[in-house]
C-alpha cells in the first residue's frame, strides 16, 4: 500500500483542453513489433506509463536498444531471430497486456526465458493464452500448469492453428497471432464479438499482410516485419475518465484534441450519445492506421441505459467510470455480458459496486456486470483504489462531485496508464 490522496474539490466545474496522453494498448504494441522488426523503429506520443515502460525493460534484456526521450522512443533492433538469450527474469509489473502478448512473442522464438510479475498479475488467468499456444506447440510451464506466473518458456518451432476463441480478448487474440509469425502454416484466429483490432492494424503497418472479414483473422507465418514509424493517438480509456467529468460536473466543458476513436475501442462514446450526453466528435483523421478525432464534452441532463453483447469488448475497461456516470443519469442503468471484468487487475464488478456504494450510490453487481439506479448525490468517504489504476482514477472523478472530501488508498498505481492524471485535473479546474 503506497500514497493515500485526500481530494476535496467544492464546487468544481472543468474548463478547458487537455491533451489526453498516448494510447496504452499501442504503444505496448510499438515496441513489440519494433523489437521484433530488424532495423530502426521510431515512435511519438509513447505513453511514459509503468506498463509500457516494463514492456521496454523486457524487450531490453532481450538485447534490444531502446532510447526514450519525452514521448519519442527510437528502437534498433537486430531482429527477432538475433535476440539475446535474457540472462534475468522478464518483470513485467502489473501489466496484462505485456505479459499475455510476450508470451505468445517468446514462444516461437529459440530462447529460454522467464516471465513474471507483480501480485496482482500473479492472480491473473494465463491458461488463456497458454493453453492455445499450447496447441501450436509452444513449451510453456508455469503455476497450476500453466495458469500462474512466473511463466518459463521454452521457445520452440510452432505450426499454425485455428483458434475459435472462447472469449473476446485481444491479449488471447494478439497472443496468437504474434506466435503466429513464427509458425508454419496459415494462423486463424476467430472471434464471436470482435474486440480490440491494435494488433491486426500494426501488423499491417509493419509490412505484414493480414486477412480480416467477419470476426476471422487470418495471417501466413514466416512474414518478416519491416521497421517504421507509429505515430501513438492518445488513450480513449484515458479520455473516458474526462468525457464522464465533463459530463457530470457542473458548469463544465473540456475538449480533448488527437484521441484514438477505432471502432473496437469507442464503444463509450455510443454509450454517451444514448445517455443523451453533451458530446461532439470531430473526425481528425481517418485515413491513417489509427483514426483520431477531437472530442469535446459539456455538461449534460443524462439518462439510463442499458450495455450489453457485443458493445462490451469495446468498452471493458471504460466500465468502472461509466458506472459512475450512471449514478447521475435518470433512470436504471443495467449493464450485463462483462464478466471479463472479474479478471482485471482486481475483480472490477465487486471493486466499482463496494467503492460506489461506500459514497451513497444506489448499485448492486450481477454475476456478469451490475445495476445502477440514479440520480443519486455522492457524499464522501474512504476508498480503496485494489491498487487497480482505472478504480483510482474512477474514485477521483466521483471526488469532483461529491458533497464532501473523498480520500482514496493507493492512488500510486494510476501511473499504470495514466501518470499525469491529477496535473490534468488540476489544469481543467484552473482553466
Ligand atoms: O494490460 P492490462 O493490465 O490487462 O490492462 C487492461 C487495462 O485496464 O488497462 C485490463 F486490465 O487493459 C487490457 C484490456 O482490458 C488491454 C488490452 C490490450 O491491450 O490488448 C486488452 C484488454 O484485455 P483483454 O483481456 O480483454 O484482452
Amino acid at each position: 500500500m503506497s500514497s493515500t490522496t485526500n481530494l476535496d474539490y467544492k464546487n468544481a466545474s472543468l474548463k478547458g483542453t487537455i491533451t489526453i496522453p498516448g494510447d496504452k494498448s499501442i504503444s505496448h504494441r510499438s515496441v513489440m513489433f519494433g523489437s521484433i522488426a530488424q532495423g530502426k523503429t521510431t515512435v511519438s506520443g509513447f505513453l511514459l506509463g509503468e506498463d509500457c515502460l516494463s514492456t521496454i525493460d523486457c524487450f531490453r534484456r532481450l538485447g534490444v536498444e531502446i532510447h526514450v526521450e519525452g514521448t519519442n522512443v527510437t528502437i534498433l533492433s537486430p531482429g527477432m531471430d538475433n535476440w539475446e538469450e535474457p540472462k534475468e527474469i522478464l518483470y513485467t509489473g502489473n501489466s496484462g497486456t505485456t505479459t499475455r502478448l510476450m508470451l505468445g512473442i517468446l514462444s516461437g522464438t529459440t530462447l529460454h526465458s522467464v516471465m513474471t510479475g507483480d501480485a496482482s498479475i500473479g492472480k491473473r488467468p494465463m491458461r488463456r493464452v497458454s493453453d492455445p499456444l499450447r496447441l501450436m506447440g509452444a513449451k510453456i510451464a508455469g503455476r497450476e500448469n500453466g495458469q500462474y506466473t512466473p511463466l518459463a518458456i521454452q521457445g520452440t518451432k510452432l505450426k499454425a492453428i485455428d483458434y475459435t476463441m472462447p472469449v473476446a480478448s485481444a491479449q488471447v487474440k494478439s497472443a496468437i497471432l504474434l506466435a503466429g509469425l513464427r509458425a508454419e502454416g496459415t494462423t486463424v484466429v476467430r472471434e464471436k464479438e470482435v474486440s480490440r483490432d491494435h494488433t491486426e492494424r500494426m501488423l499491417q503497418q509493419f509490412g505484414a499482410s493480414v486477412e480480416v472479414e467477419n470476426g476471422v483473422v487470418s495471417f501466413k507465418g514466416g512474414q518478416q516485419l519491416q521497421a517504421t514509424h507509429v505515430n501513438v493517438p492518445g488513450d480513449i480509456s484515458s479520455a473516458a475518465f474526462f468525457l464522464v467529468a465533463g459530463a457530470i460536473v457542473p458548469n463544465s466543458e473540456v475538449m480533448m484534441k488527437n484521441v484514438g476513436v477505432n471502432k473496437t475501442r469507442a464503444g463509450i462514446v455510443e454509450v454517451l450519445e444514448n445517455m443523451g450526453a453533451d458530446l461532439s466528435v470531430e473526425v481528425e483523421d481517418d485515413k491513417g492506421f489509427e483514426p483520431t478525432a477531437t472530442l469535446t464534452i459539456r455538461t449534460s441532463d443524462l439518462k439510463a441505459t442499458t450495455i450489453e453483447g457485443n458493445i462490451i469488448p469495446r468498452l471493458i475497461d471504460e466500465i468502472p467510470i461509466i458506472a459512475l456516470l450512471a449514478t447521475q443519469a435518470e433512470g436504471t442503468t443495467i449493464i450485463r455480458d462483462a464478466e471479463e471484468l472479474k479478471v482485471k487487475e482486481t475483480d472490477r464488478i465487486t471493486a466499482v459496486v463496494t467503492e460506489l456504494q461506500k459514497l451513497g450510490a444506489n448499485i448492486e453487481a450481477t454475476d456478469d456486470g451490475m445495476i445502477i439506479h440514479g440520480p443519486t448525490k455522492l457524499h464522501g468517504a474512504n476508498l480503496n483504489s485494489y491498487g487497480d489504476h482505472r478504480i483510482g482514477m474512477m474514485s477521483a472523478i466521483a471526488a469532483l462531485i461529491s458533497t464532501s472530501p473523498i480520500e482514496i488508498d493507493d492512488t500510486d498505481c494510476i501511473a499504470v496508464s495514466y501518470p499525469t492524471f491529477f496535473d490534468d485535473v488540476k489544469q481543467l479546474l484552473n482553466s
